[in-house]
């Protein structure tokens, strides 16, 4: 199974991560959205295992940061016609260290985790068509985080279904 770490996003966010989606939506931007219930933060990114109890131990050595995440910018990733809409988190030692500790940490525990740079976003939009025009104004908006994830990742019925499987 697809399996991932991740800060799921609060009420506190959900609701300025909307108001962007529909700043997108009637400016014409052709996109698929992300459902509301699928946004959240990615700290780690394990891929394909079915070492959940290993992925959870892991995942449990960590106190969770203290400071809260807060939204800023707006940027994509890719390129043509499939970008990746996504809004960005405010500079946030505490968290940027979290992410590399767990990536750290699962690749010692043999889990296969890539090499990259950890840029925290949420995933708004999926490919995406032409965003040249198009502007979005982000909210000044924070969350606490309460806990952190481990998810399991599917597509079902052409759907991609996120399942929480053990929280921090
Ligand atoms: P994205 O939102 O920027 O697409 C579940 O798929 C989560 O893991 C998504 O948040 C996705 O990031 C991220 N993800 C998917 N494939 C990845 C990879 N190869 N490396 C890092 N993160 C990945």
């Amino acid at each position: 199974m697809r399996l991932f770490i991740a800060i799921p996003i609060a009420a506190e966010l959900l609701e300025a991560l909307e108001a962007v989606q529909q700043q997108l939506k009637a400016q014409g931007v052709r996109a698929h959205y992300t459902r509301l219930e699928n946004l959240h933060i990615t700290l780690a990114f394990i891929g394909n295992s079915e070492r959940v109890d290993e992925a959870a131990a892991v995942m449990r050595q960590f106190p969770l940061p203290k400071q809260p995440v807060e939204l800023a910018g707006f940027g994509h990733f890719g390129k043509g016609r499939s970008l990746t809409l996504w809004v960005g988190l405010k500079e946030h030692r505490e968290l940027s260290n979290l992410a590399v500790n767990l990536q750290t940490a699962l690749r010692e525990a043999g889990f296969d985790i890539d090499v990259r740079r950890f840029r925290p976003h949420i995933t708004i939009a999926r490919q995406a068509q032409d965003i040249r025009d198009a502007w979005v104004e982000i909210p000044a908006r924070s969350q606490p985080i309460s806990n952190i994830i481990l998810y399991r990742s599917d597509v079902t019925n052409g759907r991609r279904v996120y399942t929480p499987l053990e929280t921090a």
